[in-house]
């Protein structure tokens, strides 16, 4: 799919979708908001089993892009409410609601939105020489892309405000100790880890993972009642599809299961 500011690729099921604006970090001009709406809304279509995200270069994104913040036609500063809600926002809601996995590879500094974007992927793993950034009060704003609603509910309320207040770079060491990745990878070896992670998602029960995402979120403000209802529901959709059927007939037969998404 021709992109100006991303790649993309789609290959057994996986979609790569790498931010390629190096030469400011990957930070977000609209255009490249855009671009990523799209590729993410794209990635719903039933041919793509998981989502790969990433940067080109030595950054995976610095946020909004701040020399691209005037209206391209009437060259007035823009209301950032419009910024947020016309690109952050939905970018949050595409990954959060797509019901697949979002694999996301912290190839270098994650700042601002860039940092939070991140952070709502499903399985973050950051290279060695990453770092996370609560950089929005740096310049007298308030975090968003989803920040204030993820950090207190990943790391506890206390190391939030500290994190978004005192806006210190953390590394990928201190991100994977309080819990704000699932792994930490050698530079090097990062994206083959990340490709490898993403390929094995695409070969299991799609469904079974979206729902498990749905779960999950869904817990964050559920009460137990709902969530064991929602849990119900669920599973009953989960035993209708084909996939479940073939993991049952795969263990009987004592061989692998070959899940189809479906
Ligand atoms: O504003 C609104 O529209 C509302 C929405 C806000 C959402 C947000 O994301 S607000 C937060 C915006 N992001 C930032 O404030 C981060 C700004 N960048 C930095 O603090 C630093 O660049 C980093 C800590 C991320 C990395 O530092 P370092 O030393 O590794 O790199 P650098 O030298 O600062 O940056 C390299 C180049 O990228 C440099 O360009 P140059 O000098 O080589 O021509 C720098 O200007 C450019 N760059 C980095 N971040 C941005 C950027 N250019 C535009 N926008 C950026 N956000």
């Amino acid at each position: 799919m021709p992109y100006q500011h991303l790649l993309w690729s789609l290959e057994n099921g996986v979609v790569e979708i790498t931010l390629n604006r190096p030469e400011v970090l990957n930070s977000f001009n609209q255009l490249m908001g855009s671009e990523l709406q799209h590729a993410l809304e794209k990635a719903a279509d039933r041919s793509v089993r998981s989502v790969l995200l990433t940067g080109s270069g030595r950054g995976f994104c610095a946020g909004q892009d701040l020399a691209d913040t005037r209206d391209p036609t009437s060259g007035s500063q823009r209301d950032f409410a419009d910024i947020v809600r016309q690109t952050y926002a939905p970018l949050v809601k595409a990954i959060i609601n797509l019901d697949k996995p979002v694999v996301c590879a912290v190839n270098g500094v994650a700042a601002g939105a860039g940092a939070n974007l991140a952070l709502c992927c499903d399985l973050v793993l950051a290279a060695e020489s990453a770092s996370f950034l609560q950089a929005f009060v740096k310049i007298g704003l308030v975090p968003d892309t989803g920040g204030t609603w993820l950090l207190p509910r990943i790391v506890g309320s206390a190391r939030a405000k500290a994190m978004m207040m005192v806006p210190e770079k953390l590394s990928a060491q201190d991100a994977w100790e309080i819990g704000l990745t699932y792994r930490t990878c050698k530079d090097s070896e990062l994206l083959t880890e990340a490709r490898s992670l993403a390929r094995y998602l695409a070969t299991q029960p799609t469904r079974a993972l979206g729902m498990i995402k749905r779960l999950c979120h869904a817990s964050a403000s559920n009460s137990l009642e709902a969530q064991l209802e929602m849990e119900a529901r669920l599973q009953s959709e989960a035993g209708k599809t084909r996939d479940h059927a073939e993991g049952v007939a795969a263990f009987q037969a004592k061989r692998p299961p070959e899940f189809q998404g479906e």
